[in-house]
């Protein structure tokens, strides 16, 4: 065999090569992921909302609703009362500013602003301003576990910071993705038994995110949860997540709306067995259980209409 002759035989034998390896790679099984689970909800308690509140911030503590608004003109911190809306305590930001999230950080509220990269941190007793802070970028939704040092802020990105709540400068981020999709416009936030739940901008849903991978573990699907008759303005999203972890109850509502709920999650698309009776309605049930995989409960636990 010539020399010629070895290297197109090589030739060859490397071209069938890799036709084999291709017809595999379009034949042979693909990497696949089970579908990120989706939750829907049921309406535990409605409860009276400020319908001209631009809900930017949402908390719970102590028995009280901690609301941050936003707009121009209009932004502030608000203590409420939740079972009938009343506003207990308020601090407006100056008429420049345009409020954001809100966190509890021990005995203080920190609170955001869009884009004006301050944020404020007050007394949480008395809403005294202590003093200010600030970073670069966009300032959208703010949450703490309540235990570690770290404060979970988002910038309308698919990107979390994960900030010292110390100091309040960036330690590291997150990038949240569905799979190998990123998912960006996270506005508000909330730390709920080990996750973090984000509300997407201009959308119904509410991810439930990883605070260790960003990776998105479930969604939550609200749609329906306002009637579209109430939305009086295109701005009128939702957005506000609050967590009473003592007694277990998750609370949401949106910009502008007239009500915050207080819901329990489903599983969808899963039958389990009924409720027993009484259970229905009852603010104290789990809304939420650490891990994603198990079902939290199903569509046929809705009470009958
Ligand atoms: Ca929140």
């Amino acid at each position: 065999m010539t020399r010629f002759s070895k290297i197109r035989r090589a030739c060859l034998i490397i071209l069938q090569l890799a036709l084999a390896r291709s017809s595999l790679s379009e034949t042979g099984p693909r990497p696949s992921r089970s579908p990120t689970p989706v939750y829907t909800f049921h309406i535990v308690h409605s409860f009276p909302h400020d319908s001209s509140a631009f809900t930017q911030g949402l908390a719970w503590r102590d028995g009280f609703l901690y609301e941050g608004t936003g707009l121009k003109g209009a932004s502030s911190l608000r203590k409420v009362r939740l079972e009938t809306g009343e506003v207990v305590r308020r601090s407006d930001l100056a008429p420049d500013l345009f409020g954001e999230g809100i966190t509890f950080y021990g005995n203080e509220i920190l609170q955001l602003t869009w884009l004006s990269e301050r944020g404020f941190v007050y007394d949480a007793e008395d809403f005294r301003l202590l003093r200010q802070f600030s970073y670069r970028g966009e300032g959208w939704g703010l949450a703490t576990d309540g235990r570690s040092s770290e404060i979970f802020m988002s910038d309308g990105t698919a990107e979390i910071r994960v900030l010292d709540g110390g100091t309040l400068t960036e330690k590291r981020r997150l990038t949240v993705r569905d799979g190998a999709k990123a998912i960006d416009q996270l506005n508000e936030l909330e730390y709920v038994e080990g996750e973090i739940f984000a509300n997407v901008w201009q959308s119904d849903r509410i991810a439930r995110i990883s605070p260790k991978t960003g990776q998105v573990l479930g969604w939550i699907d609200l749609t329906g949860l306002l009637s579209p008759l109430y939305r009086r303005d295109g701005g009128a999203v939702l957005n506000g997540i609050a967590y009473d972890p003592v007694h277990k109850r998750l609370f949401v509502t949106g910009k502008l709306w007239p009500t915050v709920f207080e819901i329990r999650l489903l599983s969808a698309g899963r039958s389990q067995k009924p409720a027993k009776a009484g259970q229905r309605g009852e603010p104290h049930q789990v809304l939420v259980r650490s891990s994603v995989s198990t079902p939290v409960e199903s569509r046929a636990d809705r009470p009958p209409k």
